[in-house]
C-alpha cells in the first residue's frame, strides 16, 4: 500500500516537474526563471542536485575505463571509503555512542590509545581483509603487519594507515581523520608464509594511491591516484562521496604557517632561523607579515594548505635526538607528501625530498616540512646552508 502511494506520489512530482521545465522554456524571463528555481519541490530540488554529480563510484569507474586505475585498485579505493563513513558515523556520535575516552592501553609508539583509535582501526581492517584485493595491512595502532585470515583471498596490494589522525583532538570536538597509502605487494615469488614487514618497507615514490578523509564540519575525501587531486564530499542524506574539487592545487607562493611553537626551543638551528624570519614580518627578511594556524592534527592543517595555502612543519628537535621527528614516515607522511606533490607542493624532511627516503621499519618517523613551493624551498635550503 505504502509503495502504491509512493509511486503514485512520484508520478504527479514528475508531471509536475515535466510541466515546469516547458514554462521555463517558454518564458526565457530572467525572473520567472529565478522563481522557479527557488520554488522547487522536493523532487525538483533532490533531481537538480544528483543529476550532474559525479559520485566517488562514477569517478572510479571511468578512471578503470580509461585504463587509468586497475579494477583491484578501485575495489579497494571504494572499501576504504566505506570504512571512511563508518569512522565518520562512529566519530559523529561522540558522548552518546559511548566512543570518547581513553581504552587504558598503549599502541607500539608508547601513545594512550583512544577508544576511537582502537575501533577505528578494526573498521577499516574488517571493511578491508574479505575483498581479495590486499595482500597485507599496516596501521599506526599496530606492533607488527597485519595478515590477510587464511579464509579469505589475497591481492597484490598493502595498505598503511593512520586510522585516526589527531585523536587527541576527539574529546574537545575538532577536527580529525584517517590516513592511507597504498602500495604494490612485491612479487613473493609463490612463498606462502606470512607476509612479512619488509614487504611495506617501500619509499613513498612507490605508492599508488593515498588519501585522507576529514571528519569536521563537512566529511571529505581527498585522494590522489598519481594524476592529480581530488576532493570529494560526503553527502550525509545519500551516503556517497561526491566529486567537488576537481582539481586540488596549493598556491605556490602563502603568507601562512603551522608549527607547534611551544617547541621552539628545542628546534635545531636552521628551523629557528626560518621562524624568526617569519616572525619579524614586514619588517624582517622576508619583508611580509605572516599569519599561524596550528590544529594539532596533521589532516586538518594540510587540508587547509591544500585549500589556501601555507606550510606545515614538524620538525626534528632535541627532546629525543634518536628520533627524527615526531610524524611516521610510513602511514603519515607518505601519504600527505604524495597528495602535497600531487598538488603542485613540495614535501621534504629539511634535507630530501620525503617520499625518496627507504624506509627501515615500519612505525619510522620523519621531520616534515610540506605546502607551498616557496617557503618550503627557503627552509630546506636553510637546512643545507
Ligand atoms: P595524535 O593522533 O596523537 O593526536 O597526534 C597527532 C599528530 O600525529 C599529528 O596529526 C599532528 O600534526 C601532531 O601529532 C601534533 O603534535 P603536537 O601535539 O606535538 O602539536
Amino acid at each position: 500500500m505504502l509503495s502504491v502511494t509512493l509511486s503514485f506520489f512520484n508520478k504527479v512530482l514528475a508531471q509536475d516537474l515535466g510541466n515546469k521545465c516547458k514554462a521555463l522554456q517558454q518564458s526565457g524571463s530572467q525572473s520567472v526563471k529565478l522563481s522557479r528555481i527557488f520554488f522547487l519541490t522536493p523532487l525538483e530540488r533532490f533531481m537538480s542536485r544528483t543529476s550532474s554529480r559525479t559520485s566517488l563510484s562514477r569517478f572510479l569507474i571511468e578512471q578503470t575505463r580509461s585504463h587509468q586505475t586497475p579494477a583491484e585498485l578501485r575495489f579497494l579505493i571504494e572499501v576504504v571509503a566505506r570504512a571512511c563513513k563508518m569512522i565518520n558515523h562512529q566519530v559523529s556520535k561522540g558522548a552518546l555512542g559511548g566512543v570518547l575516552g581513553s581504552m587504558g592501553t598503549e599502541n607500539v609508539q608508547g601513545e594512550v590509545q583512544k577508544k576511537l583509535d582502537v575501533l577505528s582501526n578494526e573498521i577499516l581492517l574488517e571493511a578491508n581483509e574479505w575483498g581479495g584485493h590486499l595482500a597485507g595491512m599496516a596501521s599506526e595502532e599496530m606492533d607488527n603487519a597485519y595478515q590477510i585470515p587464511g579464509k579469505y583471498p589475497k591481492g597484490s596490494y598493502l595498505l598503511v594507515f593512520d586510522p585516526l589522525d589527531g585523536s587527541s583532538n576527539i574529546d574537545v570536538n575538532v577536527s580529525v581523520g584517517t590516513i592511507f597509502s597504498v602500495l604494490r605487494c612485491p612479487d613473493r615469488n609463490g612463498e606462502e608464509g606470512d607476509l612479512g614487514e619488509e614487504a611495506f618497507l617501500q619509499p613513498g615514490t612507490e605508492q599508488v594511491a593515498a588519501g585522507y578523509a576529514i571528519y569536521g564540519p563537512q566529511t571529505m575525501l581527498v585522494l590522489t591516484l598519481g594524476n592529480g587531486v581530488k576532493g570529494f564530499t560526503l553527502d550525509t542524506e545519500m551516503g556517497s562521496f561526491i566529486l567537488t574539487n576537481d582539481d586540488i592545487r596549493v598556491p605556490e607562493t602563502t603568507a601562512e604557517f603551522a608549527i607547534n611553537m611551544s617547541n621552539q626551543r628545542h628546534w635545531e638551528a636552521p628551523v629557528k632561523r626560518y621562524v624568526d624570519e617569519l616572525l619579524q614580518g614586514k619588517e624582517g627578511p622576508l619583508e611580509k607579515d605572516y599569519n599561524m594556524r596550528w590544529v594539532a592534527a596533521m589532516v586538518a592543517d594540510v587540508h587547509r594548505i591544500l585549500t589556501r595555502g601555507g606550510i606545515f612543519m614538524y620538525p626534528r628537535d632535541s627532546r629525543e635526538p634518536e628520533k627524527p621527528g615526531k610524524l611516521r614516515l610510513m602511514y603519515e607522511a607518505n601519504p600527505m607528501s604524495f597528495i602535497i606533490e600531487q598538488a603542485g607542493g613540495v614535501s621534504t624532511n629539511g634535507y630530501q625530498r620525503i617520499m625518496d627516503i627507504q624506509p627501515e621499519s615500519l612505525h619510522e618517523r620523519v621531520a616534515v616540512f610540506l605546502g607551498s613551493k616557496e617557503e618550503v624551498e627557503r627552509v630546506t635550503g636553510y637546512h643545507s646552508e
